[in-house]
């Protein structure tokens, strides 16, 4: 325990030099990025590998354009990595958010449900269907947990961590605090849904938040993908590419 927080200090200290470092720079040329430093993958940052499935990838009933593209980029991410979590988006069938339940409704439409509004989709990732499989080629024999998500009928949940509802956690915070974790670099499908949705409930829970945005896909429904990262962004979520970590 006393290592343990030996190293947090370090870590503290390490950062708080970086940001001194920032604010000199930064010093009258507001507009200018600050150079980061190459994110820390250590025994307390953790993968997430978002809903790399079947019906998000081409042929699927949700494909994502080019949405397979991401495996062997996550693949070899995943190497870096001691500690890999996966999320399984795992309908129900008849699931609330499916256009098909919901007479006279449209595919990419939106309704409004008892805690806010919900874009229908074509059915997807039915629980035990081929659809609802991990892509063949992910390769993540070191990865640790499957966070299923979606299951209860009447509520969504694109992220690994809340359900749509906003209030039913599916342990994964807590799954990550007990297990010492302060860092979560996330990747996968869809970067404007799920892995949004994720990163932002990751950032809001504490973790320092990444996201590699070449090791993800977007749907980009009606401006998604822009207002996605506008707002990760604000929660102060860092957008870098599989280089950023591989090189
Ligand atoms: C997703 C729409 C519906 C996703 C899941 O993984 O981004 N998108 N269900
Ligand atoms: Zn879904």
């Amino acid at each position: 325990m006393a290592g343990r927080l030996r190293i947090d200090r370090r870590e503290l200290i390490a950062g708080a030099t970086a940001l001194t470092a920032v604010a000199a720079a930064g010093a009258g040329k507001a507009q200018e990025k600050p150079v980061q430093d190459k994110p820390v993958i250590d025994e307390r940052a953790v993968l997430i590998v978002v809903d790399v499935q079947n019906d998000f990838c081409p042929g699927g009933s949700l494909a994502v354009a080019r949405g397979d593209e991401v495996v062997p980029v996550i693949n070899a991410i995943a190497k870096r990595f001691a500690n890999v979590v996966l999320t399984q988006d795992w309908h129900t069938r008849g699931h609330a958010s499916f256009a098909s339940s919901h007479p006279g409704r449209k595919p990419f439409e939106t309704i409004a449900m008892s805690y806010g509004p919900q874009v229908l989709w074509p059915e997807h990732c039915v629980q035990g269907t081929k659809g609802a499989e991990f892509h063949s080629g992910l390769d993540l024999p070191h990865a640790q947990t499957i966070i299923r998500k979606g299951y209860r009928r009447h509520i969504d949940s694109y992220s690994g961590f809340v359900e749509a509802d906003r209030q039913t956690p599916t342990g994964l915070t807590g799954y990550l605090r007990e297990r010492g974790i302060l860092r979560a670099i996330v990747v996968g499908l869809a970067t404007d849904f799920c892995v949004n949705w994720t990163a932002q409930d990751a950032a809001k829970a504490g973790f320092e938040t990444l996201v590699v945005e070449d090791a993800c896909r977007a749907i980009d429904l009606n401006g998604s993908l822009a207002k996605a990262w506008a707002d990760m962004a604000e929660l102060d979520i860092q957008r870098i590419n599989a280089s950023d970590l591989l090189g």
